[in-house]
């Protein structure tokens, strides 16, 4: 099944379709730079990536999405290295988005995660592709599941996304991944107590890296002490460093993705996550349309210092910008 491929009504300014037509072809005849470049229309939410996405979108939901989450520092991009390496050693090809902090006094940290994982573009059935989260709320960027979809539409058999844990992330990654891992560390302060509420309960797979740091044991007990019988949430120990571990983690990972087709877990899951891209997506679409363009951007200016000046309320501020007028 082809999606229609002209510019929507809605879309004055939409490039020729031909032009999207023959990245989509390239793309999917397995060419790397058109693959690179729809996901560069995407992540900047331009027309031409909708328009691809739209032609694309069929051929997704074949590739295993794995979250790789946790507080910054866990080790989080050497396990995402390592389990790379492990996946393609399993024969599957693989997809990396890795979603760096915007803060501007991480770039050295960016850089170092860039230079890392770019060791593994040598290997042509891995691709790698980072992104900021542009000051949004939240540790994942906001066109995300998007990249991967396109990932996913390539061929690619998994694709890792590796994300800092803050707070509400937690639960985003888990709505976008079909197996979320959460990575947490020996020698944390107060251990279990000190984890972000929320951080426990989206985790398919615990993973404690740097276990060869001591506290490891003390860890995986409070752990276990923490997580429901019932749930069956395995813990691995890795030391990803050294690629210790990696093996029984993919079998981990492995193990959920088999509960989830069993179990028919995987359909709930995917209606679910289908409910929230399409209401994220229209909520994009209704901000777009309230305060798109310079007028909107002006109207909300106006209306803020309205409402900064105590000459009106929030609520009545919302209806003017929802029902026109200033
Ligand atoms: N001792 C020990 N150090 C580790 C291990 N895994 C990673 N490290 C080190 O921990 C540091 C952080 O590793 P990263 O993989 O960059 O961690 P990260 O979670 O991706 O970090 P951010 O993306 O900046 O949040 C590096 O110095 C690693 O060498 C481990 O298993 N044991
Ligand atoms: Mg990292």
């Amino acid at each position: 099944m082809t999606a229609p491929s002209g510019p929507p009504p809605d879309f004055p300014n939409a490039p020729p379709s031909p032009d999207v037509d023959d990245l989509v072809g390239r793309l999917l005849a397995g060419d790397r730079r058109a693959l690179s470049r729809a996901i560069t229309h995407v992540e900047n939410g331009r027309p031409e990536g909708r328009l691809a996405l739209a032609q694309l979108y069929a051929r997704t939901g074949r590739a295993h999405v794995t979250g790789i989450t946790g507080g910054s520092g866990a080790g989080k991009s050497t396990l995402t290295y390592r389990l790379a390496l492990e996946q393609r050693r399993r024969g599957r090809s693989v997809g990396i988005v890795a979603v760096d902090p915007s803060s501007p006094f991480s770039h050295g940290a960016i850089l170092g995660d860039r230079i890392r994982m770019q060791e593994l573009t040598s290997d042509r059935d891995i691709f790698v592709r980072s992104m900021a989260t542009r000051g949004e709320l939240g540790g994942l960027a906001p066109m995300t599941d998007d990249v991967v979809a396109v990932l996913d539409a390539f061929g690619k058999d998994v694709v890792l996304v590796e994300t800092v844990g803050a707070g509400q992330d937690e639960v985003e990654v888990a709505s976008m991944a079909d197996t979320t891992a959460v990575v947490v560390t020996p020698g944390g302060g107060d251990g279990v107590q000190a984890m972000k509420a929320g951080i426990l309960e989206v985790a398919d797979v615990l993973v404690i890296n740097k276990a060869d740091l001591p506290g490891a044991d003390a860890l995986a007990q409070q752990l276990q002490a923490v997580t429901p019988r019932d749930t069956h949430v395995p813990i691995v120990r890795t030391v990803a460093t050294k690629g210790e571990g990696i093996g029984e983690l993919a079998d981990a990972i492995d193990a959920h993705r088999e509960q989830l087709e069993t179990s028919g877990d995987r359909e709930r899951v995917a209606l679910e996550r289908a409910r929230r891209r399409v209401l994220a997506r229209a909520r994009q679409r209704l901000l777009e349309r309230l305060i798109g363009g310079p007028d909107g951007a002006l109207r909300l200016d106006r209306l803020a210092a309205s409402v900064a000046a105590r000459e009106l309320d929030p609520y009545t501020a919302a209806q003017r910008l929802v029902d026109g007028g200033s």
